[in-house]
């Protein structure tokens, strides 16, 4: 199993589409295992999006990504990361498929409402950025003999 961390960004949580965007990725078939609303500070802003530094969106994206609360999650299922990704849609919404979030619900990619996890190195990094140890749940889910083969 993949755990992948989403972060449901300021613009989705002003927009009220926290729960549109967490049901999309729950009724999936993904195990929510950490789920928290916290504000981003510049450090940790910075340390997320560090591969992006010295690009120019960069100033902006760690205004935009400390702007106002967020809600950030860990989900669970086999290829999570990928799964996410496509359930998320492309970086640009222009370019996005129609059905996937930022395709539905954006129009600009700095206002693409949702982060996904995009390897399992960032995955595994971003997870512990954001979350304690003692904050991510193992729990075992009834409907996973229907939702996995
Ligand atoms: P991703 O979020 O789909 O992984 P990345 O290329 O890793 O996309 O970019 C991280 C985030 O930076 C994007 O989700 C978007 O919020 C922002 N971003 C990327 N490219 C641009 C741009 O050209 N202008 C403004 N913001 C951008
Ligand atoms: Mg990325």
């Amino acid at each position: 199993m993949e755990r992948t961390l989403v972060i449901i960004k300021p613009d989705a949580v002003q927009r009220g589409l926290i729960g549109e965007i967490i049901s999309r990725l729950e009724r999936r078939g993904l195990k929510i295992v950490g789920l928290k609303l916290m504000q981003i500070d510049e450090a940790l802003a910075r340390r997320h999006y560090a591969v992006h530094e010295g690009k120019p969106f960069f100033p902006g994206l760690i205004r935009y990504i400390t702007s106002a609360p967020v809600v950030v999650m860990v989900l669970e299922g086999r290829e999570a990361i990928e799964i996410v990704r496509r359930t998320l849609g492309a970086t640009r919404p222009a370019e996005a498929a129609p059905g996937t979030i930022r395709a539905d619900f954006a129009l600009e990619v700095g206002r693409n409402l949702v982060h996904g996890s995009d390897g399992p190195e960032t995955a595994a990094f971003e997870v512990a950025l954001f979350f304690d140890q003692a904050e991510l749940i193992s729990w075992s889910r009834d409907t996973d003999r229907w939702i996995f083969e």
